[in-house]
């Protein structure tokens, strides 16, 4: 066992980014058995799940004429318009069948306003609002941050970055990610941790 303040984040292991998902992320599915050996050996242990309304403002759906994978602006910035996925109670939204999820401690939910997505575990994408992860963390006395999970090139890079900007120790365990990796997306996270001090583990 790792020591006392030492986390596992798993991020966004859903059927919705693996294959047969509506956002399925290639290879997605092959983040679970590396994930399920990694998990007794944290104190500490996290799910994520993405978790929207229906009328989610990501979705392409929810935009006259919107088009997957193109980008638009919101109040907050630039955001990607995805095909409608992980809606609240739907079986995409649900963990991936083979996910050890008994041993986590907490199981945090994301992106479940309808106006603002939230990529990143600790803020949604105005940077601002909080999940409540950094106060869950810190008051369970932890330091040193592992992620995992999906996709590499959005929800565990922004929540590494978060980590990293929060103070936390980061690391990212490549072979228990996968990317999307839109227009270059994986090379620019890559090069984005790197430069933020993460410490990136491995390769998927
Ligand atoms: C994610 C796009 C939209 C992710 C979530 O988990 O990386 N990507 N929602
Ligand atoms: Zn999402």
């Amino acid at each position: 066992m790792r020591p006392a303040s030492d986390a596992l984040i798993v991020i966004d292991v859903q059927n919705d980014f693996c294959p047969g998902g509506a956002l399925a992320v290639e290879k997605g599915d092959q983040v679970v058995a590396p994930i399920n050996a990694m998990i007794d050996d944290y104190p500490v242990r996290v799910l994520t799940q993405d978790w929207h309304p229906a009328d989610h403002t990501s979705f392409a759906t929810s935009h006259v004429g919107g088009e997957p994978f193109s980008l638009t602006r919101m109040p907050y910035g630039p955001q990607v318009l995805w095909p409608a996925h992980c809606v609240q109670g739907s079986a995409g939204a649900a963990f991936h069948p083979d996910l050890r999820t008994d041993p986590a401690d907490l199981i945090l939910r994301k992106g479940f306003r309808p106006g603002i997505d939230s990529y990143s575990a600790f803020f949604e994408n105005d940077q601002s609002t909080p999940t409540g992860l950094q106060g869950y963390l810190r008051s369970r006395g932890v330091a040193s941050l592992t992620l995992v999970g999906l996709a590499t090139d959005f929800c565990v890079a922004w929540s590494a970055l978060d980590a990293a900007r929060l103070g936390f120790v980061v690391t990212v365990e490549l072979t228990a990610c996968r990317a999307i990796d839109l227009d270059g997306s994986l090379a620019g996270s890559l090069e984005q941790m790197r430069a933020a001090g993460v410490t990136l583990v491995g390769s998927g």
